[in-house]
């Protein structure tokens, strides 16, 4: 017995709060963390991120130190059910995909005995609390460690200063563990010293993009990106000297995204400023470090800053910018590239910079996260780029890690693999392909974990969101930040439509079915708020329709997070993986559920083209526009003549004004009304193909109605899904990472 359990059993639990008993459980546990920690390997990878979405820890790191079960049975004997501790929180230091990667990630690098180190902020709040009050979004700070935070270390001694024009903030580092074969850390700095010092690391940017705060999300990104360089350097000269031509060989960096992009200028600063080395010497050096990893093609969403902004709190940052950017501009006229090639290349323009570009020339390796994606890239994004370093660009497709979102939030499907193939799929790298093999044998326990999955999951939402929904119903779930690409505002349309074939009994036969939703919301992105709420008030409407409601059901779940993601994949049917295709880089979510066994009704975009690539296409359901479909329409795309040929799309738009639905007097329901027919000042109407798509949408999701009737098929095609789901664990891309961008074993 470790030393873990047996001070667990040791311990007292009688009176005291659940609070009380996280802190002493985790803290017995930390310190078998602790006591594993690995030294550094001589060659280490490191991940720079802006955020960091790891979710509960508690139950996650007991089972990784091997002692979750033992610690539910010691617990129960105390009359301590281990499900208390799910009313602590979860740290959300994240938005959505990018940051959720960043942790599977770090896990799985973990699981294989990769030297991979994490660096990012310690946010005093993470992403906002959500509740819905009358149909609308509110958000409420998440004070996360209102509970405590036993799962890290402060490091005092190990802080460093960080400089601004203004004043200087010290970087106090809080290492996280991360266990698995190998216990590595996750760095978080957390910004201390005079009080506009800490508002560097007190909020997490509720937009995904560079909106808000612009000078405030600079200050951020330069500030962990600078306090990690430091710390490498500083360590660099202390086992090898001066000698930083060798840097790149005990040194990678992935960036990921932008966001951690100055941490090329601050490489550079250093190494000129305190070692003496030429500015193209440091150039060479930093090429030969970093690597980047682009999540996005939304030009919007791509970073840049002017020079003016960054001059004013990094003057020297913005002097080393522009000495490279010379630098570049005389790189490129030695090869043979049109002048309108350089000016692409060149990632400084009219007084600003592009983060993007510079990531791009200072880079080994620059990849996509999903095939089409990359090919996105290669082609259009970045197709001047392309065409100079096609050597530069790789895929590495997203995955997500088996142990969170399979072994974790799905036990029961979990013990279902082990009886069918035995316990070895659990390993890292380890495939449970072999359970293709054995679909037809599984339904009836397939069928029964998930009725038992489902079960869970209801009286979970019951719990949370006061509203009941009967056993037998089917679930569809859209989950995912509320963007208006992903096209969350055309699943409420096919329901608006579906609702109304129930209604007029053209449509008979319909097997009872949850539409469910789960998402987040920039707080100023208006229109996005707008959809949250058409999404409620279809949801009263059609819950409180007794004629309807014993067939079809709508709940958008509140502060949808990774602890609600972990029972909503486990316990769906369909995921709704709708995008407009070209424009969801990859999708994580989508992964998940597959995993879980939920068939996708999806386009072809992002990870989807791979998921149906591996499961089959007859065990998925796809539909709508296809990249070079959309491509090809878009300059004739006229929504009001498909508005005039289709009475049913007509109508469903229409009750976003002809008072079948309120607004509350916002006016919101109107503007979403004109972005479909008229557009607005920065977009065509209908700028999402919302429209174009629906028709397909309806009849594929009626089409996955009718055969879930058909419930040995059904589950068959679900559990096939499964079968062919190792490919998307993040064991297999980490893998990539290390073998083909890392070099690191
Ligand atoms: C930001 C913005 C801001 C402006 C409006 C449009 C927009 C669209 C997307 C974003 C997100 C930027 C970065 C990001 O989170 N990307 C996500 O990364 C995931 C992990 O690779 C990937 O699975 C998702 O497809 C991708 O959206």
């Amino acid at each position: 017995m470790s030393d873990f359990l047996q001070e667990l059993s040791h311990l007292e639990t009688k009176d005291k709060d659940v609070v009380t008993l996280y802190n002493e459980i985790s803290e017995l546990a930390m310190r078998e963390c602790v006591k594993r920690i690995a030294a550094k390997e001589q060659r280490n990878a490191y991940y720079l991120s802006m955020e960091f979405l790891i979710g509960r820890s508690f139950y996650n790191n007991l089972m990784e130190l091997g002692v979750l079960e033992e610690t539910k049975r010691i617990l129960a004997e105390k009359g301590v059910d281990i499900n208390v501790f799910e009313e602590i929180e979860d740290a959300a230091l994240g938005n959505g995909g990018l940051g959720r990667l960043a942790a599977c990630f770090m896990d799985s690098a973990a699981a294989l005995g990769l030297p991979l180190y994490g660096y990012g902020i310690r946010f005093r709040y993470g992403l906002f609390r959500q509740r819905i009050e009358d149909g609308f979004q509110k958000e409420y700070p998440d004070n996360w460690q209102r509970f405590g935070d036993p799962w890290s270390i402060r490091r005092e001694e190990e802080a460093r200063e960080i400089k601004f024009a203004d004043y200087t903030a010290l970087a106090v580092p809080y290492d996280v563990p991360i266990i698995g074969k190998r216990v590595n850390c996750l760095r978080l700095y957390q910004a201390e010293g005079c009080a506009e010092a800490e508002k560097i690391s007190e909020y997490l940017y509720p937009a995904d993009d560079t909106e808000e705060g612009k000078l405030l999300r600079l200050r951020q990104e330069y500030f962990f990106s600078a306090a990690a360089i430091g710390e490498l350097v500083d360590r660099h000269a202390k086992l090898y000297g001066n000698h930083f031509e060798s840097f790149p060989k005990y040194n990678t960096i992935q960036l990921n995204d932008t966001h951690p992009v100055l941490a090329i200028a601050e490489l550079v600063r250093l190494l000129t400023a305190n070692y003496r080395v030429s500015v193209p010497k440091a150039v060479e050096i930093a090429k030969q470090t970093f690597n980047y990893t682009n999540h996005t093609v939304l030009p919007e969403a791509l970073e840049c800053w002017r020079e003016e902004l960054v001059r004013k709190i990094l003057p020297d940052i913005a002097d080393i910018l522009l000495k490279l950017v010379s630098l570049q501009k005389r790189e490129l006229k030695r090869t043979a590239l049109s002048p309108a090639q350089c000016a692409d290349l060149v990632f400084y323009d009219k007084g600003v910079f592009s983060m993007a570009k510079l990531a791009i020339w200072c880079s080994s390796a620059i990849n996509g996260v999903a095939a089409l994606h990359t090919e996105i890239l290669k082609k259009t994004l970045f197709a001047t780029a392309y065409s100079v370093y096609p050597e530069k660009f790789q895929n590495k497709t997203n995955g997500v890690t088996k142990r969170r979102w399979l072994m974790l939030n799905n036990p029961e499907l979990s013990a279902l693999i082990d009886g069918a193939i035995g316990t070895t799929w659990r390993e890292a790298r380890a495939d449970h392909s072999a359970l293709k093999g054995k679909v037809t044998l599984l339904e009836d326990d397939f069928i029964a974990v998930k009725r038992e999955k489902r079960r869970q999951l209801f009286a979970y939402i019951e719990e949370r969101e006061g509203v009941k929904i009967p056993e037998h119903f089917l679930v569809y779930a859209q989950v995912k930040r509320l963007h208006e690409y992903k096209r969350q505002f055309m699943t409420a349309l096919a329901i608006l439509e579906i609702y109304d074939l129930i209604k007029s009994g053209a449509v008979t036969d319909f097997r009872p079915s949850l539409f469910l939703f789960g998402a987040k919301s920039a707080p100023s992105y208006v229109r996005a708020k707008g959809i949250i709420k058409f999404i409620n008030e279809i949801a009263k409407l059609i819950n409180g329709d007794e004629q309807v409601n014993k067939l079809l059901r709508v709940v958008f779940v509140q502060n949808y997070d990774v602890s609600y993601a972990e029972k909503i994949v486990a316990g769906t049917d369909v995921s709704l993986q709708v995008s407009t295709a070209g424009l969801e880089a990859s999708g994580t979510g989508n992964m998940k559920f597959m995993m879980n066994g939920a068939v996708t009704c999806g386009t072809l975009d992002g990870a989807n083209i791979e998921i149906v690539e591996h499961a089959g296409k007859e065990n998925n359901y796809i539909f709508g526009a296809t990249v070079d479909e959309i491509a090809r329409i878009s300059d004739s795309y006229d929504p009001n003549a498909l508005l005039a040929e289709k009475p049913l799309h007509k109508k469903a738009v229409e009750s976003l004004i002809d008072g079948t639905l309120s607004d509350g007097g916002t006016g919101c329901f109107a503007e979403l009304y004109n972005a479909l027919t008229q557009g607005a000042s920065w977009h065509e109407p209908d700028n999402y193909f919302v429209l174009y798509d629906l028709e397909s949408y309806v009849n594929t999701l009626l089409a996955i109605n009718r055969e879930s009737g058909e419930q040995k098929t059904f589950a068959r095609k679900q559990l096939y899904n499964v079968a062919s789901s190792s490919f998307f664990s993040s064991d297999r891309t980490i893998m990539d990472y290390a073998e083909n961008i890392w070099h690191i074993s």
